[in-house]
């Protein structure tokens, strides 16, 4: 049996495993959602060596095993990013610093600057040369950035952020208002870093083919004063109203951006934060958010979209933010 699926098994490494997003993933993983019903899973689970994450790993895996999944062909406790990443296809990268109390946010910069940094290096050493890197834990696209900066042998464009949550999100708000299906809308991008900053554009969305922009036409300004201050300050309605931060969503949305990326988007416009190859002007190398259409295990850019006073003085903004990141990590990985 084992044999048989041998080129169907698949290592998925996940840091961060015991926490919120963590627990919310593992069971969709192992329920088919991320490669469907043949592919076999190796999980390899990593979180910090201290209590309470360990003991909590171990309950999470006792759940996992009660689950009896039948796509689990093993899984595995790490502490050390060198094991755990061991032969990745796939490692997802949850697990940050969080925000302590008086904490500026260059001071949690940098402290996932090291976590990140000590990550990108045991992938580059431990993981399979086509790993396919997700990271999640904030700030995304700067962690992101640091971790492909400390894999050198590993291709750039294995490295990516989380953007895909805010992507769904405008999503669910332009169905809500127009009272159609998701699957419907076509051509939505979010632009820049996954903070407040971000562009969600919504100039070329199209519902069954038709301009958003038209089908919004007696509520002009709902974009502007509905769709991207509600989306940008999503994550923090979600914590006022629950207590915790958002799970299962940035869940769904892990595995929305990673099984696009690998089975493909048929011509369909996905959000990923992805290192930039100089496309609109964004310096090489910044993890960006942008459209990508995905094929097969690649992703590309939508090529030579206009970006007009107004989107570009929104795109600017968000450019600005992630640089201003970026030169405060920068000595950090020398
Ligand atoms: P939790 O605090 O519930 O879990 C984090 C887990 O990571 C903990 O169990 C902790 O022990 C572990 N961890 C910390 N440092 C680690 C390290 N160096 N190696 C391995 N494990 C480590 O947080 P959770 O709600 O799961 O959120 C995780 C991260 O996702 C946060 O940084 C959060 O801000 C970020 N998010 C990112 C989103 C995105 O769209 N990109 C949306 C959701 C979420 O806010």
């Amino acid at each position: 049996m084992v044999n048989k699926l041998q080129d169907k098994v698949v290592n998925v490494a996940i840091t961060g495993a015991a926490g919120q997003i963590g627990y919310a993933l593992v069971y969709r993983i192992l329920s088919g959602d991320l490669l469907g019903q043949d592919c076999q899973i190796n999980l390899q689970l990593i979180e910090i060596d201290r209590e309470p994450a360990q003991k909590a790993l171990v309950g999470v895996m006792m759940e996992i095993e009660d689950c009896a999944f039948p796509l689990l062909h093993s899984m595995t406790a790490h502490s050390s990013p060198l094991t755990g990443f061991k032969d990745a296809d796939v490692a997802i990268l949850i697990g940050a610093s969080p925000r302590g109390p008086g904490m500026e946010r260059n001071d949690l910069l940098k402290a996932n600057a090291n976590i990140f940094k000590i990550q990108g290096n045991a992938l580059n050493s431990a993981a399979k040369e086509t790993v396919k890197v997700l990271v999640v834990g904030n700030p995304a696209n700067t962690n992101a950035f640091i971790a492909m900066k400390s894999a050198p042998n590993l291709p750039q464009e294995n490295f990516t952020a989380m953007m895909r949550l805010d992507h769904n999100r405008a999503l669910a708000q332009i169905s809500k208002k127009i009272g159609c299906s998701i699957s419907d809308i076509s051509n939505l991008c979010v632009w820049g870093n996954h903070s407040p900053t971000m562009f969600v554009d919504t100039r070329f969305a199209t519902v069954n083919g038709k301009a958003l922009e038209q089908l919004i036409s007696s509520d002009k300004k709902w974009v502007t004063n509905t769709l991207l201050p509600v989306v940008s300050r999503r994550g923090a309605a979600i914590i006022e109203a629950r207590g915790l931060s958002s799970a299962a969503s940035a869940a769904n949305a892990a595995v929305d951006h990673l099984r696009d990326w690998m089975v493909g988007t048929d011509g369909k416009w996905v959000t990923m934060g992805v290192p930039s190859k100089g496309e609109y002007g964004i310096p090489e190398e910044l993890v960006f958010g942008m459209p990508v259409t995905c094929d097969k295990g690649d992703y590309n850019s939508v090529p030579n979209l206009p970006l007009n006073e107004y989107a570009y003085s929104k795109f600017k903004l968000t450019l600005n933010e992630l640089l201003e990141e970026q030169k405060n990590i920068i000595d950090l990985l020398k």
